[in-house]
């Protein structure tokens, strides 16, 4: 379950918050295909409850009615084109998968899907739950759960929604169709929500009899799907990471917590020479990094002090460095803007999500951030997929914020997070010859929109980033997006 499966040379899943089923599948084919992402992970694809009462919050999508395939993203056939066209251009699917819970009990009482629920009975009859597939007696978590009662944080309801209880063999039967019916559409895996919040032996259950991955969509056969867990877990409460690395991989929160840190100048960089289990983090193979996820890059979910789109300079240098260093598996965020925590995504009068523009620089429109499309976030794609498996060398510092290193011999890259500049002659590790830096332009018609970094026939090569520069790192490589 900790094998992504994705297609050769690619890496890094893109969390495409909130996108229609239809968009997501043009993305596929016109930018994320042909600049080597690894994968995408999807809002959850199932029949939430509409909320007009809070003029359709992005959080409705994680109070599920039904598991019909029908949401403000699109119906059934429109995420089976998704899954198909998106594979098709070497682009994986991961499913946010709400099965801890059903909804709270809101002022409104119908689905994307047209359904209705009845919640005072615990009954939704589109599945069909009833009170005996729900946890007894009825209870709600409160804060210091989470420091002392592991019990309570699994048999409580988080924040009000029902809770869902996965000993049943009826829930186990109705959530493993649901999830076995997105694996045969051609999912490559899927983001278990609320994890910490259900009992580890159920959810082995549940993993153990989901099908492999469908051979028909490119997957080799006995694949078994890429399971991680959203646990968050920075250390000091009743349930641990740990109880959820035997069953698949972890959200590695604390990833984003350091790297934040260190790139708002809390923690010299020249620290991170040790990045990695050294610094508390789960083992490499059991864990999904990344800066901001969609709940704390808005102060959800106990987040806070987390980098976002909103501060660009140190958040680009911070996913520069997850993408750079082989440690862990990594995803970006892609958001839509937003100016209060609840808000939804771009929609009409009539609550349609609004399409992302494509604006002729590449960037999104229409209230679309796209960071899976800034230059300094898609070329560090590049890097990673040029670097390959590639152990990290030649690690430099300046005994403060100014790092380097190489991935084997096929990539460099540098950051200047001090308030001088980085002028030095620095190992590369890299045939020689000239490069692009990819971070300050594209490759565009065999020459350099931004820096040309010369290296010579020892490796060396004379690296400058100004501290005034645009961005704070000059990044390497020898893909074809990079060596002239
Ligand atoms: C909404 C309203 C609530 C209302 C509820 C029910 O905001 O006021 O009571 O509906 O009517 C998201 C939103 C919630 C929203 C929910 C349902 O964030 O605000 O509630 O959707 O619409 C814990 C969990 C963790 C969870 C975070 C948010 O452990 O799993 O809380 N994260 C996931 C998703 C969220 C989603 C849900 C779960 C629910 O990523 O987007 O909620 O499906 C410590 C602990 C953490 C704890 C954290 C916050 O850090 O270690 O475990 O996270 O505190 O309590
Ligand atoms: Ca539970």
């Amino acid at each position: 379950y900790k094998n992504p499966y994705y297609a050769p040379r690619r890496s890094v899943n893109v969390h495409l918050f909130e996108w229609k089923w239809t968009d997501i599948a043009n993305e596929c084919e016109r930018f994320l295909g042909p600049k080597g992402y690894g994968g995408i992970q999807i809002s959850p694809p199932n029949e939430n409850v509409v909320l007009w009462t809070y003029n359709r919050p992005w959080w409705e999508r994680y109070q599920p009615i039904s598991y019909a395939l029908v949401t403000r993203s699109g119906d059934e056939r429109q995420f089976a084109d998704m899954v198909r066209r998106c594979n098709a251009a070497g682009v994986r699917i991961y499913v946010d998968a709400v099965i801890n819970h059903m909804t709270g009990e809101p002022p409104e009482n119908y689905g994307t899907a047209g359904n209705t629920a009845s919640y005072r009975d615990f009954y939704y009859p589109a599945v069909p739950y009833r009170r005996e597939h729900f946890n007894w007696p009825n209870c709600v978590i409160d804060g210091m759960d989470y420091v002392n009662n592991a019990w309570r944080v699994r048999n409580c309801e988080l924040v009000g929604l029902k809770d869902l209880n996965q000993a049943d063999e009826h829930v186990r039967n109705r959530i493993v169709d649901f999830m076995n019916k997105l694996i045969d559409h051609g999912v490559a895996g899927f983001r278990i929500d609320a994890a910490k919040h259900m009992w580890p032996q159920d959810l082995r259950i549940i993993y153990d009899r989901l099908k492999n991955l469908n051979t028909a969509h490119g997957f080799p056969a006995n694949a078994r799907p890429y399971i991680y867990q959203e646990v968050i877990d920075y250390g000091g409460e009743a349930i641990s990471r740990d109880e959820y690395t035997p069953l698949g991989a972890v959200t590695e929160f604390l990833a984003g917590r350091e790297l934040s840190n260190a790139f708002r100048r809390n923690n010299q960089l020249r620290w991170l020479s040790t990045w990695g289990p050294q610094w508390g983090l789960l083992s490499h193979s059991d864990s999904l990094t990344f800066i901001d996820n969609h709940d704390n890059e808005r102060g959800h979910g106990g987040g806070g002090g987390i980098l976002t789109y909103k501060e660009p300079r140190p958040y680009k240098g911070a996913i520069a460095f997850l993408l750079a260093h082989p440690y862990g598996e990594p995803q970006i965020m892609s958001s839509f803007d937003f100016w209060d925590s609840e808000v939804g995504p771009p929609m009409d009068r009539n609550g349609n999500i609004i399409s992302p523009a494509i604006n002729s620089d590449g960037t999104c429109g229409n209230g679309w951030v796209c960071q899976h499309r800034w230059r300094q976030i898609y070329a560090m794609v590049g890097f990673r997929n040029a670097a390959a498996s590639a152990g990290l060398a030649n690690w430099w510092d300046n005994g403060s914020n100014q790092i380097a290193f190489c991935r084997g011999a096929n990539a460099f890259i540098a950051f200047n997070n001090d308030l001088w500049d980085l002028n030095q002659n620095l190992q590369t590790c890299l045939p020689a010859g000239r490069y692009c830096d990819v971070i300050s332009g594209d490759k565009v018609n065999n020459s350099c929109r931004g820096k040309t970094v010369t290296v010579g026939s020892n490796g060396l090569a004379q690296i400058f980033v100004g501290a005034n520069d645009y961005d704070m790192m000059l990044a390497i490589h020898v893909g074809p997006e990079s060596r002239l």
